[in-house]
């Protein structure tokens, strides 16, 4: 077992049963003239997390974890893209519109791709969703039981919509969940705080936090 000094309290986990998760590094939400930048949005906060989710995927590769990657998606049809959340936003800059990296979330499409730093590599796994959370309508669930994954280390953006949302629906079935601090953000930095303290609230009701350092410090050699 690694341990992680965390938040409220230590996280322990064991790496074999492990995922790293990576949510959304998609370039739409990070480049800029993408759609997040397109939507108003300061990209570059979103881009200085980009070094600490490298370091966390070299990490997870060099400990043999497994490797999830995400993607808010649709098809290009976007049946899987139900009307309440087709209606939001402004009208020309919606999902399915054509954007400025191709068909706004539509999958296959430039602006859908990982950043090329982070780009999945064989044996990782890349789970297309139509919803924020990860487990909604991806078949993931029973692929990390068949997997016998018991822990899930998070990553990504953002913070307070996908991420959170993809850990809370880990939380409800059963995994251990941990988010690393400095590679998570959110175009508004009060809602990344206010996500960091709600996780951890009441003893730790949605999971764990931890910073970066000590989850390198914990995969270091001396733990081994
Ligand atoms: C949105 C996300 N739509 N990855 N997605 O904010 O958080």
């Amino acid at each position: 077992m690694r341990v992680v000094p965390a938040q409220p309290a230590a996280f322990s986990f064991e790496p074999a049963r492990t995922a790293l998760v990576i949510i959304d590094m998609q370039r739409d939400f990070l480049e800029p003239g993408g759609f997040g930048a397109a939507l108003g949005n300061d990209v570059s906060l979103l881009q200085a997390i980009v070094p600490a989710v490298e370091l966390l995927l070299a990490l997870a590769r060099e400990h043999d974890m497994l490797v999830i990657h995400t993607r808010e998606s649709h098809l290009a049809d976007l049946s899987d893209c139900p009307a309440a959340k087709h209606e939001v936003g402004t009208a020309g800059l919606r999902i399915g519109d054509p954007g400025p990296m191709g068909r706004i979330l539509v999958r296959g499409e430039p602006g859908n791709q990982i950043i090329p730093s982070l780009s999945p590599i064989a044996g990782e796994w890349v789970i297309d969703k139509p919803g924020k959370g990860m487990f909604y309508a991806t078949g993931l669930g029973d692929r990390l039981i068949a997997q016998g994954i018991e822990y899930l280390i998070f990553a990504g953006v953002t913070t307070e919509v996908c991420v959170q949302t993809s850990m809370r629906e880990a939380n409800d079935r059963g995994y251990r969940c941990l988010l690393i601090e400095e590679a998570t953000e959110s175009y508004f930095p009060a809602f990344k705080q206010a996500t960091l303290e709600m996780i951890i609230a009441q003893g730790g009701i949605v999971g764990h936090t931890a910073t970066l350092a000590a989850m390198v410090a914990a995969l270091s050699e001396e733990q081994a």
